[in-house]
């Protein structure tokens, strides 16, 4: 079995999209908590020996650096045989979904949630703008949602793990109770919650937490 370790910090969604990934496929993982809220990975020294693109989450697989989740999820769902799609259509499905989420859904609501949550003073009118942009992403995923258990159809996929990233942490960080303003998003977290090995995002990203101001 491949040895992991995971560079993150407790507030990432897109850590808690790698993090779940391999809880669910019953993988350890060694947690490098990283000082994110004081700017280390925007650091030349953290840049050049951990990720030259400045993000986290850094999967370390035997020694190799990996980063991106979508690529990740999809290597991690071949290694292990979980969470793939079953066939060409369903891969183009669960590609098309992982974009997406990656470009607009995780995208607009990790910037959203972070400077709602974590900042003490942020610009209310760029906080607006994101609002309405994470509106509009949410509308399309319960349109999605209402027509089919998961994803991409009836059985869960990496898509499904990726676009919870951000939807698992407790809705006061976000603003949105979403089993009361999104309930076929509501009912589809709650079926993710009862997959064998699910754990919620604070439980498996340890370590000191940022202040919240909400
Ligand atoms: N598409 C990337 C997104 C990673 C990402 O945006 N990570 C955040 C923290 S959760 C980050 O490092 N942001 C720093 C920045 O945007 O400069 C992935 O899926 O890994």
């Amino acid at each position: 079995m491949p040895e992991y370790k995971l560079h993150y910090f407790p507030e990432s969604g897109n850590s808690y999209k790698l993090a779940l990934m391999l809880a669910l496929c019953g993988q350890e993982f060694e947690p490098i908590w990283t000082d994110f809220g004081s700017g280390v990975t925007w650091t030349d020294e953290w840049r050049r020996t951990v990720n030259p693109m400045g993000e986290i989450p850094v999967l370390v697989e035997d020694g190799v650096r990996l980063t991106q989740t979508a690529p990740i999820l999809l290597r991690l769902a071949d290694q292990f045989g979980k969470f793939q799609s079953a066939d060409d259509a369903e891969k183009f499905e669960v590609l098309r979904w992982l974009f997406w989420d990656n470009q607009k859904l995780s995208g607009f609501m990790a910037a959203y949630r972070y400077r709602r949550a974590f900042m003490e003073e942020s610009d209310g009118r760029v906080l607006a703008f994101m609002k309405s942009r994470v509106d509009d992403f949410l509308k399309i995923l319960e349109n999605n949602l209402k027509e089919r258990p998961f994803i991409v159809g009836d059985r869960p996929t990496i898509a499904d793990l990726s676009m919870t990233g951000y939807l698992s942490f407790p809705p006061n960080e976000s603003g949105y109770d979403l089993d009361a303003s999104h309930p076929a998003v509501g009912s589809w977290l709650g079926r993710i919650r009862e997959l064998p090995g699910w754990a919620a995002p604070y439980d498996i990203l340890p370590g000191k937490r940022m202040r919240c101001y909400v």
